[in-house]
């Protein structure tokens, strides 16, 4: 039998400096963004936006990655470019995007100095998840942080040194930001703006928050600097964009014609909503479809409660049950019947002028897409962090209006369970994690290292236990 695969051209590698001499929309741009912890997520929300709005091609982005350095080395070669495939319930579209114009690892701080110090660079974006922002359950930066105070003496160090030391760089994403700052008031650049894009309620102003208070254990100066020239901008990010699988490579080459060795898949449907100043000015990303408000509680609250709650609900419970993706989740009865009644419980204290039950619907719709592959050990993930901003919240204003939620108390008993069975995923609070499940009391343990109010709550963590 004939292999046919060997009788197949292989495909030319995708190149920026081949594609832009062909066509002009893939000419490279002059960097005017700086984006931290670069992943899918990115890829195929904030530099697909970027692409769409910024037809004038004067915006470009330098990213730099996050816990991984393995996109820096898969799209160095490929001078930024790569496809972004939109997977609709029965169709692919793919399109190559070109508003990413370096990658670089994150460790390389030179760097990333050096461009956050640029007079053109205006704008910082950040998706380093949850976790990254090395905050306590009240939205303080945490002062027990062994690498957060590493990063203090590092940094004082740096600002002492005539020749500060390469070797000797902040190695927290806040740290890092805190030494670009530095250097960009040194320099005189001017404003900018950071954009946290991570799901977090208020992400700006606890970004803003975190990076003033680190500033201050470093540089009184640079803390008012901070406060008076730097914006943080607040977001509702949303798209959701699973891992690439190998099967999608040769999907992207089949589309673009072209080998591309990191493509991103994601699902048709995306938001972006934006409240904050611009002095450095933006692109026009409402032409891409973003809109800017005033008051974005509502949507923060809408989005994080009814899309990322169902999500950990379902990836805790559907793990439990040895399922692999949202659809499989969602599409058993019960994993269908316990997002309805959190959700029931969420749009009690939501604004209904938010068209909820449509808002519902759609969830429904974009879950249950089969052909987008999102793995429920993706999502459980961090957890704690998680449930803290996805449920809790909601749990405390049952209690407050006097009630008990068992919607909710089931969120925290599939987690606890499923921590008590033994199943780890990466999670910040690990050593704590193996001390609570360790304890006389697991249940009640665990609740504590969400939400202490929760847990003070003795109806609420009965609740928790008898869930269990
Ligand atoms: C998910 C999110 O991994 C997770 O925790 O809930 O990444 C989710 O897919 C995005 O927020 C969708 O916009």
């Amino acid at each position: 039998m004939q292999n046919n695969s060997a009788l197949l051209q292989p495909l030319e590698p995708l190149r920026r400096n081949e594609l832009e001499r062909m066509d002009l929309r893939y000419r490279t741009r002059p960097i005017r963004i700086v984006h931290i912890g670069i992943g899918n997520f990115h890829r195929a929300h904030q530099a697909w936006y970027t692409d769409r709005a910024d037809t004038n091609r004067e915006w470009g982005i330098a990213a730099f990655t996050g816990r991984h350095p393995d996109v820096a080395r898969e799209l160095g070669p490929q001078g930024g470019l790569y496809t972004l495939i939109e997977r609709g319930p029965h169709s692919d579209r793919a399109s190559i995007l070109s508003s990413i114009v370096e990658v670089q690892d994150g460790a390389n701080v030179t760097r990333f100095v050096e461009v956050m110090s640029e007079p053109g660079t205006a704008i910082v974006t950040l998706t380093v998840t949850e976790a990254g922002y090395r905050v306590n359950a009240d939205g303080e930066l945490n002062r027990d942080d062994q690498e957060l105070r590493s990063d203090v003496v590092r940094i004082a160090a740096s600002f002492a040194a005539v020749e500060p030391d390469n070797h000797n760089w902040p190695t927290t994403v806040i740290g890092r930001l805190v030494l670009g700052l530095a250097a960009r008031k040194r320099k005189g650049s001017g404003p900018l703006s950071i954009v946290s894009c991570d799901n977090i309620p208020s992400n700006g102003t606890v970004l803003r928050r975190a990076v003033t208070t680190f500033a201050s254990w470093v540089d009184k100066d640079l803390e008012r600097w901070i406060e008076s020239d730097v914006d943080f901008v607040c977001t509702v990010v949303d798209r959701i964009t699973p891992a690439t699988k190998i099967a999608d490579r040769e999907i992207a080459g089949k589309l673009i014609g072209a080998c591309d060795v990191s493509p991103v898949v994601t699902e048709q449907f995306s938001e972006w909503i934006l409240s904050g100043e611009f002095r450095g000015g933006r692109p026009q990303w409402e032409a891409a479809g973003a809109r800017f408000v005033t008051d974005i509680e509502p949507y923060e609250r809408r989005k994080l409660w009814l899309l990322n709650g169902a999500h950990t609900i379902l990836a805790n419970f559907g793990l439990q049950r040895g399922l692999t993706t949202i659809a499989e989740a969602v599409g058993d009865p019960e994993g269908f019947r316990r997002i309805e009644e959190f959700w029931n419980t969420a749009c009690r204290h939501l604004p209904a002028a938010l068209d909820l039950g449509e808002y519902r619907a759609a969830l429904l719709e974009r879950f249950r897409n089969p052909r987008i592959e999102h793995l429920l050990s993706q999502i459980a993930r961090d957890s704690t962090t998680k449930l803290r901003y996805r449920v809790a919240p909601i749990a405390r204003a049952e209690l407050r209006d006097g009630r008990v939620d068992r919607a909710c108390a089931f969120a925290f008993a599939t987690w606890a369970r499923l921590m008590i069975d033994g199943y780890r995923t990466p999670d910040p609070v690990d050593p704590n994690l193996e001390i609570a499940i360790e304890s006389g009391n697991p249940s009640d343990a665990l609740l504590r290292l969400v939400d202490r109010e929760l847990a003070s709550s003795q109806e609420f963590a009965s609740a928790v236990r008898r869930a269990l």
